[in-house]
């Protein structure tokens, strides 16, 4: 155990290797395998220049022939593909966030699902123009729920959401013409926008995009965000611990995977209940041990310091230490493969909703009105087979890390406002993270997202640059794959990786009490970036453009990361992307999306693409050098 050093992305690597040896006695397969086999890949597929919209198709472009059929030329082909990657992201995120307004509209005082944080609603019910006066908060909670589901398929208007952003960002994107309507019509817009024989224009498809993306990260996923907060509780700091060694011996362990909060809430609930755990003790455990993987695991995390197990290319090695009695999983980043390798072990794949249906699972649909006798069927299936677990197999690597979650923007405001001691009003003030900013004590901030993709080594890039950034004075504020990244080597113990800034952060970490990487959550969270980067503008007075902040996403891999991009970069903050996001086929895209004078003319940022981490990070801290310079600071 590391509890006063990081761990290293060789001794994680090194520990991936043991468990693959495990995997061997019983013939699994692995994804390290499967890279080999499918390498090298398709380059029509990573230059974006393949169209198979049409059964005219598929066609290719080179330079013998320069058009389809159709004669869609290479930078309409791009394009296309190009929305349509945000299109499946923007879907995902949002169909997420309505799972939430759903469950909220099953909340009951006695019922699974409770109305936890009641303020949070009715600052939004403000917000959102609705009557709060006199009403049960269960009926405000059901109202609510309806008006957010319309958010999804109003007839008029745009999202709601919006009018957080400052009015600078506002106006620009009402000049662009991608202020987002109804949630679902941006994704059917951008799926008709596709189709054979639409648009073919790169600068309209570029433009519905960025109008998909925002769609997603002003609509469905700060709505997923904003009422997870309101039934299950805004995320408050706590401490936790990460990575593969939070699995226990002598415990049955419980694996929760996959996004939604609405299963995991319940599973952590009833691995909790005293008839669960005497039932577990009667087949010879210790006890019941849930811990999370990919998003499911920020979202557990960051409200009950559930530990987390790994992010999305860990997924596999809980399975490999033989010591898994259930993997259940919801939805969005589960491997196929989960199936078949639980076969070789006693695992149970346990699979939970009708959009993730995989072979070789045990399907046990899950909803909001039946949550809490589905989650006890669940934890009842785990515990019951604890007695198949082959103790010869089991190999948990001896490595965990400390970690501080739980930083939403309420928990930033709070924990530095304490610091500085300011009057605040019932939002709070980002200002004395400003008066960090800009008197240089701090010199920026990156917001780090994103998965892990094997053509990137695992981690490292968001580790690494982690590092190169906090030597630099630059606090990070990370979600998703990135966050268990930080937490697994060690990065969000407050103790260990203090050690690793420059003075200025260090002693804001110190005054604070805060780790120099603060966990935001999962990816639909990174609305709370969103809101983060608003209200930093707000209380200066400055467009969030012009701030020294910036976001990476270093070893992104889904069509997810891609929305995300689109809404990170369309709120104003430019964006550096360590994977292409396959338009290099064409030149008047890449311009569109990296060069001066393409989005950048409409939303004030852009996005940088470069593949070498090192150089990467340097472009970052330049890119916020620069800003700093041209504000003065
Ligand atoms: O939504 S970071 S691998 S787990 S897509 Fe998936 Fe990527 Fe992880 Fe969460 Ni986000
Ligand atoms: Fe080919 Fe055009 Fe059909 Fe695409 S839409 S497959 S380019 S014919």
């Amino acid at each position: 155990m590391n509890w006063d050093r990081l761990t290293t992305v060789e001794e994680m690597e090194a520990a991936t290797n043991s468990l693959l040896e495990n995997g061997k006695k019983v013939g699994a397969d692995s994804w390290q395998q499967r890279v080999k086999n499918q390498t090298p890949h398709c380059g029509f597929g990573e230059a974006g220049t393949c169209c198979r919209i049409c059964s005219m198709g598929p066609c290719r472009i080179t330079p013998k022939s320069p058009r389809g059929i159709c004669g869609c030329d290479v930078h309409g082909i791009v394009g296309r593909n190009f929305l349509r990657f945000v299109a499946g992201g923007a879907a995902t995120h949002s169909d997420h966030g309505r799972e939430i307004m759903h469950t909220l509209h099953q909340t009951k005082p006695d019922g699974s699902y409770q109305v936890k944080d009641p303020e949070k609603l009715l600052r939004i019910a403000k917000e959102w123009g609705v009557e709060t006066e006199g009403k049960d908060i269960y009926d405000l909670a059901h109202e609510m729920a309806e008006i957010g589901l319309m958010e999804y398929g109003k007839p008029f208007g745009v999202q709601r959401f919006l009018q957080r952003a400052p009015e600078h960002t506002q106006k620009l994107w009402h000049e662009a013409g991608i202020e987002p309507r109804a949630i679902d019509r941006e994704v059917a817009t951008a799926l008709h926008m596709t189709h054979m024989g639409n648009s073919s224009l790169p600068e309209a498809l570029i433009r519905q995009s960025l109008r998909s993306g925002l769609s997603d990260g002003w609509g469905g996923s700060m709505m997923g965000t904003e009422f997870s907060d309101v039934m299950f509780g805004t995320p408050k700091p706590v401490d936790t611990t990460a990575n593969i060694g939070v699995m226990e011996k002598d415990m049955v362990n419980i694996i929760v995977h996959g996004h939604d909060p609405s299963l995991s809430e319940m599973v952590v609930y009833y691995a909790n209940d005293p008839e669960m755990i005497a039932l577990a003790k009667s087949y010879g455990a210790k006890g019941i041990n849930v811990a999370g993987v990919c998003c499911t695991a920020n979202e557990v995390a960051m409200r009950h310091g559930i530990p987390m197990a790994g992010n999305f290319l860990s997924q596999e090695n809980v399975v490999l230490t033989g010591a898994c009695e259930a993997i259940v999983v919801d939805v969005q980043c589960i491997f196929p493969a989960l199936g078949p390798l639980s076969k070789c072990f006693h695992t149970k794949f346990i699979t939970t909703s009708p959009i993730a249906r995989m072979p070789d699972s045990e399907f046990i649909q899950f909803s909001a009105e039946s949550a809490g006798e589905n989650a006890k069927a669940i934890v009842k299936m785990a515990v019951e087979n604890f007695q198949n677990r082959n103790q010869d197999l089991v190999n948990i690597p001896n490595q965990v890390s400390k970690a501080r979650v739980g930083y939403s923007v309420e928990a930033i405001v709070k924990v530095l406002d304490g610091v500085a001691n300011t009057q605040v009003d019932e939002l709070g003030t980002t200002k004395p993270l400003l008066e960090c900013i800009t008197s240089g004590v701090l010199r920026g901030a990156v917001a780090m997202v994103g998965c892990n993709n094997p053509k990137v080594r695992p981690d490292f890039a968001h580790i690494e640059l982690m590092k190169k950034l906090l030597e630099n004075d630059i606090i990070l504020i990370v979600s998703g794959c990135s966050a268990q990244a930080a937490a697994k080597a060690g990065l969000m113990d407050p103790e260990v990786a203090k050690d690793y800034c420059g003075a200025g952060l260090k002693r804001v970490c110190e005054l604070a009490n805060i780790p120099p990487v603060l966990h935001m959550g999962s990816c639909v969270d990174i609305s709370r970036m969103m809101i983060l980067a608003s209200q930093l503008s707000k209380d200066s007075g400055i467009p969030i453009s012009q701030l020294p902040v910036v976001g990476c996403a270093p070893e992104w891999m889904s069509e997810k990361a891609v929305s995300i991009g689109n809404y990170v970069v369309a709120t104003g903050i430019d964006t550096f992307l360590g994977v292409d996001p396959y338009s290099k086929g064409s030149d008047e895209v890449t311009a569109l999306l990296q060069g001066e004078h393409g989005i950048k003319d409409w939303v004030e940022a852009n996005y940088t693409v470069e593949l070498d981490i090192e150089k990467l990070g340097d472009k970052m801290i330049e890119r916020i050098e620069q800003k700093r310079a041209a504000l003065g600071i």
